[in-house]
């Protein structure tokens, strides 16, 4: 009874989520990609509440509270990939690049290999969590209206979620690869609300310059991550390596997040004089308010 219930456990749960954890922790490449951001993300915190003590207007604190949390969701998100608990084992489906590839698992003194490819889906959750922020003080800086920073963050949390079911299909190669088209085509519409619709609205603000600096290092980053996601050991398989695909996206990470937070509010710190100018600043449309 006893080895018939190991052999189920062994087949079902092929790495339990201590295993994870510590195959994290052995692990020197996915361990460091791993930690060195929870590390970052804290330190961050830290120093952008330091740096923004004394400001006192409200929508320039709404940026950098909006900016902040994509550090505070960081945080948590990095912890639940460390912990194992936003990590699995999966195999992947006919036709994929790593059909039939085995892990072999760093566990203290007993390493033991199982069936499949290691998944940081956490990180696709997470960033359903994290991005918002990122549009969310985008589109403040902009001073665009509700209805434009509404649709970009709806459409944000689409390319997460079609992002993770992506990652997690494991019935059909195809469709792996259909979610990834869905996702895809979510990020077009969040790639023209950046492009065509925000830099008329920051131009209209006062703000172009700095919203076309990191409007540009969204782009670019953003699109890196899905030209990642394509190569990485969950996609295409061109690089097969778990460590080296999670470094790709920790890589991204210290600048999409960290680096983009650092220069929102290091600029709206110096800036609270044009974002607290004029009541129609984030207003819709061109109405003129009533007079009286
Ligand atoms: C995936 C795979 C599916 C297709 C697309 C993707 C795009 C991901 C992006 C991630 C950005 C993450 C950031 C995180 C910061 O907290 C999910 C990789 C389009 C754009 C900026």
């Amino acid at each position: 009874m006893v080895g018939l219930t190991s052999v189920i456990s062994s087949v079902a749960l092929q790495a339990s989520q201590e295993d994870l954890y510590e195959h994290v922790l052995n692990d020197g490449l996915l361990g460091t990609s791993i930690w060195l951001n929870i590390g970052l993300a804290g330190l961050t915190l830290l120093l952008f509440g330091f740096m923004a003590r004394n400001v006192g207007d409200p929508r320039s604190q709404l940026i950098i509270v909006a900016a902040m949390s994509v550090s505070a969701v960081s945080l948590a998100s990095y912890t639940g990939l460390a912990s194992g608990l936003t990590i699995g084992v999966l195999e992947m489906p006919e036709g994929h690049a790593l059909e039939g590839a085995t892990t072999t698992l760093n566990l203290d003194g007993a390493d033991r290999t199982v069936d499949g490819t290691v998944s940081l889906w956490g990180r696709y959750l997470t960033w359903a969590l994290s991005t918002p922020f990122i549009l969310l003080s985008l589109g403040l800086i902009a001073g665009s209206n509700i209805t434009k920073i509404f649709t970009a963050i709806v459409f944000d949390v689409g390319i997460m979620i079609t992002g993770l079911a992506a990652a997690l299909t494991t019935s059909s190669h195809l469709m792996r690869w259909f979610w990834y088209a869905i996702s895809c085509t979510f990020l077009a519409v969040v790639f023209y609300v950046l492009i065509v619709e925000w830099p008329e609205d920051a131009k209209a603000a006062g703000t172009y310059e700095i919203f076309n600096l990191v409007r540009w290092l969204t782009v670019v980053l953003w699109f890196g991550y899905t030209v990642w996601w394509a190569l990485g050991n969950e996609g295409a398989g061109v690089i097969e390596d778990v460590g080296i695909t999670s470094w790709g996206y920790s890589a991204f990470d210290i600048v999409a997040k960290y680096g983009f937070s650092f220069l929102v509010i290091n600029w709206t710190i110096k800036n609270q004089d044009i974002l607290s100018k004029g009541d129609m600043f984030g207003a819709t449309g061109d109405a003129i308010p009533a007079d009286d």
